[in-house]
């Protein structure tokens, strides 16, 4: 018997394309439950009966073997688990990340279908073509995903993931009701409406040295920190007019002079973040200071390197991060990796950054260091908190 006309369901607008070329009846039970998984289920429909009765030539694929599934689909920012369950800021860019998977090797190159919900409802979709020809075997963190940017304005609050390997049924394979990730459902997300991180910079007078900072500076500053800071908007000047310092040689008293920056940001703007540069001649040896969980610190001018890595590091311990372990005994003692690494994968302009990176509050010698999953949820809290009041 037919379905209900096409006014009354859509699913049945498209159908006759697949009853047409296959004259078994798809099972009846499903097509008259219009819902917010319906365009999934008309797609894994219309693939799974093309494949059934191999269309006009009649049936030439029922003893395909290869089988295609999606193991993991994820959005990251900086760092993610591969849950996907580390939080993401809401406004700022993405990559998903979707990995399929073969149950034998294979030639197949098939495109994945991301689709976007807001509280349930589909909102956008990215149909991502295939990195190559063949698809693994076997999860390969690294090489294995198909990749697609998601711009800032489609993270938002209530947003959830579907992605389907396949999804026009190009590949011949065993089963195409497998196809979709989760395997019900959508992966819940969670997205953070994260505070701007708001930053002046303030020139330090130390006896005859005065700390340098211009827009150049400004750059290696943040260059680090725009990238694993959990903020989508940084908003960033310098203060008109240094300040003189009452220290000379601030290897002699570096609180002293952190006391004096926070005591002008105190009177200032409560709630922007004040740093002091001082000059690399005032502070021999120096590199940086901050008040754990406070809004001031100090920063030696330094090299372009130092600026980099030393910046976000202090920046970490103003949102309340201590030292990561390793080379710190007296250091956050709940920080989860034993070698300061970053524990899970990262994220980089396209490049995945190794889950044995340095996390930036490490203090082992840095080279290149990350945010790990731990360092970037709990700045996202505390930068919560505080605009919470
Ligand atoms: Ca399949
Ligand atoms: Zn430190």
């Amino acid at each position: 018997m037919r379905a209900a006309a096409p006014e009354d369901n859509p699913h049945e607008i498209a159908r006759p394309a697949v009853t047409s070329r296959c004259p078994a009846t798809p099972p009846s039970g499903t097509e008259a439950r219009p819902s917010r998984k319906g365009r999934r289920f008309f797609l894994t429909l219309t693939t799974a009966a093309l494949a059934a009765c191999g269309g006009d030539d009649g049936p030439t694929e029922p003893t395909a073997t290869l089988n295609l599934t999606v193991a993991r689909a994820y959005l990251v920012q900086a760092v993610q688990r591969p849950d996907g369950s580390v939080p993401l800021v809401a406004g700022r860019e993405a990559t998903v990340r979707v990995f399929p998977l073969a149950n034998e090797a294979n030639t197949a190159a098939p495109a994945v279908l991301v689709r976007l919900l807001e509280d349930g409802v589909p909102f956008d979709s990215v149909r991502i073509t295939a990195p190559g020809a063949g698809v693994p075997t076997a999860l390969d963190e690294t090489a294995g995903a198909w990749t697609a940017t998601i711009p800032g304005d489609r993270i938002r609050p209530g947003l959830s993931l579907e992605a389907v390997v396949d999804p026009d049924g190009a590949v011949a394979e065993a089963s195409t009701a497998d196809n979709g990730f989760p395997a019900s459902g959508a992966l819940a997300l969670t997205v953070e409406e994260a505070p701007p991180l708001r930053i002046r910079f303030v020139s330090i007078v130390n006896g005859s040295e005065t700390g340098f900072v211009d827009g150049d500076r400004i750059s290696d500053y943040m260059a680090l920190t725009e990238k694993i800071f959990p903020a989508a908007t940084f908003e960033v000047d310098i203060r008109i007019g240094g300040v003189v310092s009452a220290v000379d040689d601030v290897s002699t008293a570096p609180g002293t002079v952190l006391q004096e920056v926070r005591q002008l940001q105190q009177t200032e703007d409560p709630n922007r973040i004040y740093v002091g540069v001082v000059a690399d001649a005032a502070w021999p040896g120096g590199s940086g200071l901050a008040l754990v969980g406070g809004y001031a610190a100090i920063i030696r001018e330094g090299t372009a390197t130092s600026r980099r890595v030393v910046f976000p590091h202090q920046i970490g311990h103003l949102m309340g991060r201590r030292h990561a372990p390793a080379c710190d005994a007296g250091a956050d003692t709940e920080f989860p990796y034993a070698d300061d690494s970053i524990g899970q994968l990262g994220y980089d302009d396209g490049a995945v950054v190794p889950a044995d990176t340095q996390d930036i509050m490490s203090i082992c010698p840095l080279s290149n260091p990350w945010v790990s999953d731990y360092t970037w949820e709990a700045m996202l809290e505390e930068a919560l908190a505080r605009a919470g009041g």
